[in-house]
């Protein structure tokens, strides 16, 4: 069977030859990027059943997309093409390493993938998986997205565990419902990730994981992602009960209050994708049955391999070596 269903849209990213304002870099190399599918590779190169389910336009930057993401073993048979649309794009400098701040152009407005609706997506292959995970990019896309988002989320009997990573992107909303929307989404999640940042700047949490759980107490799991600091899981011991039959023990089992563990320091060279990464990681250990803070401890490891990788996307770190490091005491891991 499949583990992880990932949706949503991916774009063939553009990265810099090199530093300084996008009006001024002259070339740019051809990657991939897209959240969701990013998951997808990550769980998918570190040997988990994963399988993307998209659109893209009949176009040959659809053909690379499908192509280079089915290569990291993800299953791409239910990609839809449109042969009216276009695959979206976009290119991002390398920005200031210091601040981390960097400029993102997006092409992607009319895209196949943001016609996405409950009418052209092979809704049966969504729901495929143990695991959906869904972000709210796909939601900020277009009233058809979102439509196909809460369908996919409606409670029904025999719906996968939907993993949501908030995603908040404030350029890709082209009204003020953004934030609001985005509550609505995360409230009916059952896995939930957002940065203490993103909480704060979509609903204006401040007071750190504490007050976003009290604003958020429905997710069966939520993860509150500290940046460099760390991060904060708070599981429930109560979920719905099909919920906890699919994952028993350690989700049941783990305390209300929030488990902080510490990220690891690295020397930052790119941080898009790390949220990615760091979700792949939770659910691959996830998947495996590990204990709350070595779900933590792994999505900080799959993270710290794409903060020093220069593209959206790194290879996991191999399963014995993140094992091993996850496993170190306390004194040992910081
Ligand atoms: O999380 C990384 C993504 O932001 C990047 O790959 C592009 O999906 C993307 C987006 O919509 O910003």
């Amino acid at each position: 069977g499949v583990d992880v269903v990932a949706l949503g849209e991916s774009m063939v990213t553009f990265l810099p030859s090199r530093p300084g304002r996008l009006a001024d870099v002259p070339s740019f190399e051809r990657a991939i990027g897209g959240a969701e599918s990013n998951v997808a590779c990550g769980l998918a190169a570190a040997g988990h059943a994963v399988r993307w389910v998209s659109r893209v336009g009949a176009d040959g930057f659809g053909d690379h997309l499908v192509e280079a993401i089915g290569a990291y073993g993800v299953d791409v048979s239910a990609v839809g093409r449109d042969a009216a649309r276009p695959t979206g794009v976009y290119f991002r400098t390398a920005g200031d390493r210091a601040t981390d701040t960097h400029e993102v152009a997006y092409y992607r407005a009319g895209s196949a993938a943001s016609a996405m609706s409950v009418e052209n997506v092979d809704l049966a292959a969504v729901r495929s998986g143990r695991v959906l995970h869904l972000s709210g990019i796909t939601a900020a896309l277009s009233q058809d997205c979102l439509g196909l988002m809460r369908e996919l989320m409606a409670p029904r009997a025999g719906r996968p565990l939907v993993s949501f990573d908030v995603n908040h992107r404030s350029g890709l909303w082209r009204d003020a419902d953004g934030p609001r929307v985005l509550l609505e989404l995360a409230r009916g999640a059952d896995v939930v990730f957002v940065g203490e940042d993103e909480a704060e700047e979509a609903w204006g949490i401040t007071g750190g994981p504490d007050a976003v759980r009290a604003a958020l107490p429905e997710p069966h799991v939520l993860v509150v992602k500290q940046g460099g600091v760390g991060a904060t899981a708070f599981v429930s011991a109560a979920g719905s009960s099909w919920l906890v039959a699919q994952f028993p023990a350690p989700l049941g089992a783990a305390p209300a209050r929030g488990t902080f563990e510490p990220a690891l320091a690295v020397d930052v060279l790119a941080s898009t994708g790390a949220g990615d990464a760091f979700a792949a990681g939770f659910l691959s250990a996830t998947l495996r049955g590990l204990p709350v803070r070595d779900r933590l401890r792994h999505g900080h490891l799959w993270a710290a391999a794409t903060l020093t990788a220069p593209g959206d996307l790194a290879a996991p770190p191999a399963r014995d070596t993140a094992d091993r490091l996850a496993a170190l005491d306390d004194a040992g891991w910081e």
